[in-house]
């Protein structure tokens, strides 16, 4: 009866709250999900966080440093749309630290040169976009809700990082020929986060049926590449995949097969700088150990002066 009712609410657009009652596997679910999403927000600071005292202006700084600001924030709504589900914050990242937890495959990849925060904006941003608005329609009410309070701002960042590689496009042959580097080695990369292909997907089935996920990784992952070919015309730059063709039956980019043993590799800890930036945020968090503590005693006396 319970189930049916979940299902029948999930069938009919109801948003699954978190006093509603809910299968176990439907938490769990959403458990890995959220918490994989909110720590790669955390973890993805790393590689532009690199540039922030490199950025070339004031301006270029001034917005990289906010965005970096906005991905702390974006995890910090996820993470609390996560402990909804009755799982604490330490617990979270105890299991990213114990590599049970996984985050996007993306920032396991070095940025180079300046033109990396370029292709970090435009595509990073841009597939992560394209992935979060879907999740904006996501069953699980906390979860859209952050996912709406994110795209707000993520579209920003995808602007920044297409205004960086527009304008290095179109500047010297060296700025050029850094920008056109910077996408080639950024471009497979980027629609690798969208996950294997649907057919060796385990998870996509269950998302699907309990509307966790609208839209599997190929849809998602085809509707970021027809988007992206034109942005890159119009610049002048060349996306590095020769298979790249206009389908005019499908009405649709044709497009190559990706390394999927590159992938598989980077998804289970083996990529360039796996290692790195896992023992960054260890050290991190343990360097902020009496800030956590601080608030505590903080809000601990906060709570016994309004008693
Ligand atoms: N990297 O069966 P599926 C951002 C894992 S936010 C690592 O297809 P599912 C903002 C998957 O977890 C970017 N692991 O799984 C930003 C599963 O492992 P598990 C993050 C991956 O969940 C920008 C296994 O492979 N966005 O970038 C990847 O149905 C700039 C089997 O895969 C989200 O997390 C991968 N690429 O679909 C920040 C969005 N792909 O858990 C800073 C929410 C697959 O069974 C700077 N998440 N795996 O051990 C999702 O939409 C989904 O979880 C997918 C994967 C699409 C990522």
């Amino acid at each position: 009866m319970k189930e049916e009712h979940f299902q029948k609410q999930i069938d009919t657009e109801q948003k699954i709250e978190p006093k509603d009652w809910m299968p176990e596997q439907y938490r769990k679910h959403l458990i890995r999900q959220i918490s994989q999403h909110a720590h790669s927000e955390v973890i993805g600071m790393q590689p532009e966080g690199n540039w922030i005292t490199r950025a070339p202006s004031l301006r270029a700084k001034m917005i990289l440093l906010a965005k970096v600001q906005d991905e702390a924030g974006h995890g910090l709504y996820l993470y609390s749309a996560c402990e909804t589900l009755g799982i604490s914050r330490e617990k979270l990242v105890q299991q990213l630290h114990d590599e049970k937890a996984k985050y996007s495959s993306i920032f396991n990849y070095p940025t180079l040169t300046w033109a990396d925060m370029g292709a970090i904006g435009w595509l990073v941003d841009g597939a992560a976009i394209i992935n979060q608005v879907s999740l904006q329609r996501t069953s699980y009410g906390p979860y859209s809700r952050a996912m709406i309070k994110i795209c707000k701002e993520e579209s920003f960042h995808q602007r920044q990082g297409y205004e960086i590689m527009a304008e290095m496009a179109k500047g010297t042959p060296e700025q050029k020929t850094m920008a056109q580097d910077a996408l080639n080695r950024f471009w497979w990369p980027s629609i690798m986060m969208f996950g294997p292909q649907d057919s060796e997907s385990p998870r996509t089935g269950n998302a699907m049926k309990w509307k966790i996920k609208r839209q599997t990784n190929d849809e998602l992952r085809q509707s970021f590449i027809d988007k992206t070919v034109g942005q890159a015309e119009i610049i002048g730059l060349k996306i590095p995949d020769p298979d790249l063709k206009w389908n005019e039956e499908r009405k649709h980019y044709d497009f190559g097969e990706m390394d999927w043993e590159e992938f598989w590799n980077v998804v289970n800890g083996n990529g360039p700088c796996n290692k790195q930036r896992l023992a960054h945020h260890k050290k991190a968090h343990d360097e902020g150990e009496w800030v956590r503590n601080a608030a505590q005693e903080y809000a601990k006396k906060q709570e016994s002066a309004t008693n």
